[in-house]
């Protein structure tokens, strides 16, 4: 058995983990008749298979070592970041943060904005992974209404989700293929006068559009124009980036955000009166993974008709009917962590996502608490774009509700929590005066 990797071998060492039982095993022969019989003690045994396969009875079965303190523990973070990819993106993204912080002035307030879902690979070489719905409309709009209430802002994004100032235009882009389709007869037959609001044909317009796509001006062209229809703030972009005052880091996985998270909070942290940062953490981080310990290299196969082995990775388990069985680990909880190591002096706030709003203060209310959070803004998942609380220490709670002639909420939650940001920033050099 201690030699033998195969897939039964791997269940025996689970179950052994599992239960912590003696082990006791009866060979058959081919009539189902007993030949012989023998056991072990299963803690002794897994001791001792330990030794020559390190991590062949946690990992080989798809197990993961055992807490050591707790999920929000700095042993189980500085275990997640020590067994994490290296990523090429990771130092120059710092590199460009320490001279965007070199950049802003002493006095201006700073907000590191989080933003997006993050994935979970399923592979090291991921063709697969496990995702979220974030669109990343939360961050980009308080990217938006921070840059315009005077901060200079760290955009923390998940890549390809919605960004400060063009987060309209996919909007728009959808807006020229519905009416060019909403134009169409009940036959399906384009009218010839299907005009667009400035009196161009619609058609003209797309076909110029799409027939130059290789003089981007042409295109630029007609998505100014969407610009002007939405009401989408290019000029604000433009303007934001000859400033200097918005610095845009991507990531795609859990292992990348987490990572920039934390050199980025830790940079931070060392500007001069650090009270002036404010930690925003919009993203909607995955809560379940596989540690980069267990992930297969390269793409999971599938079983083709007729084969009969199943998958034999590492931290999979292949079922008799061709599916896989994948177990994902918990993620450590990182917020504690920001609060009181990576920047203990900025104003943090958190954000807490339910889909059952009996639950949804009081979960804020606790995320608050454990980690000492300064605010905790609590959001229903289907209401997020016109109702959130702000939960505050002692109970707290502010309700801010967006007005229908109001385009975005974050408009409101920004003020309250700029005007909140102010006032701890006061309060931190009253205490050290
Ligand atoms: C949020 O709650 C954000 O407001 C949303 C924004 C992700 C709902 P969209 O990107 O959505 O505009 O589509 N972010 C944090 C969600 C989260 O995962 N919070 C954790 C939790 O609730 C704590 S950090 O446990």
């Amino acid at each position: 058995v201690g030699t033998h990797r195969d897939p039964s071998s791997t269940l025996v060492a689970q179950r052994a983990t599992d239960r912590r039982a003696d082990l006791h095993f009866e060979l058959r022969d081919h009539l189902g008749q007993p030949v012989s019989q023998f056991g072990f003690d299963g803690e002794a045994w897994i001791k001792s298979w330990e030794r020559f396969a390190p991590g062949a009875t946690t990992g080989g079965a798809g197990q993961r070592r055992p807490r050591m303190g707790g999920l929000d523990s700095a042993e189980e973070a500085d275990a997640f970041f020590a067994s994490s990819p290296e990523d090429p993106a990771f130092a120059p993204s710092v590199e460009r943060l320490r001279a965007f912080l070199q950049r802003v002035g002493p006095d201006t307030p700073i907000a590191l904005v989080t933003s997006g879902g993050t994935t979970a690979p399923l592979e090291r070489t991921a063709v697969r992974f496990v995702d979220n719905f974030s669109s990343g409309s939360r961050g980009a709009a308080s990217a938006e209404y921070l840059l315009r209430a005077g901060y200079a802002v760290v955009f923390l994004h998940r890549e390809g989700s919605l960004r400060p100032f063009d987060r309209k235009i996919p909007d728009a882009a959808r807006w020229f293929h519905d009416s060019l389709v909403a134009s169409y007869d009940a036959n399906g037959i384009p009218p010839p006068n299907g005009l667009d609001w400035h009196g161009n044909s619609i058609l003209d317009m797309l076909q110029t559009s799409t027939a130059n796509l290789d003089r981007p001006g042409v295109c630029a062209e007609s998505l100014a124009g969407e610009a002007l229809r939405t009401k989408i703030d290019l000029g604000g972009h433009f303007d934001m980036i000859n400033r200097g005052t918005l610095l845009a880091t991507p990531f795609t996985t859990l292992f990348q955000y987490l990572n920039l998270l934390r050199a980025l909070c830790v940079e931070m942290s060392a500007v001069a009166t650090p009270e002036r940062v404010m930690v925003y953490l919009a993203a909607a981080v995955s809560d379940f993974y596989v540690p980069w310990e267990r992930l297969p290299t390269h793409k999971i196969q599938s079983r083709e008709a007729g084969e009969s082995g199943p998958n034999n990775l590492p931290g999979i388990d292949a079922t008799e009917d061709g599916g896989v069985v994948i177990r994902l680990s918990q993620t450590p909880k990182m917020l504690g962590h920001v609060r009181s190591r990576w920047c203990p002096n900025a104003y943090v706030v958190g954000f807490k996502l339910e889909t059952d709003p009996d639950i949804l203060l009081e979960k804020a209310n606790r995320s608050l608490v454990k980690y000492r959070m300064h605010l905790v803004v609590a959001n229903e998942m289907h209401r997020r774009k016109d109702r959130v609380a702000l939960v505050e220490p002692e109970g707290r709670s502010t309700w801010v509700n967006r007005p229908e002639d109001m385009a975005d909420i974050e408009e409101l939650m920004i003020g309250e929590l700029a005007r909140r940001h102010v006032k701890f920033v006061e309060e931190s050099s009253d205490g050290k005066s």
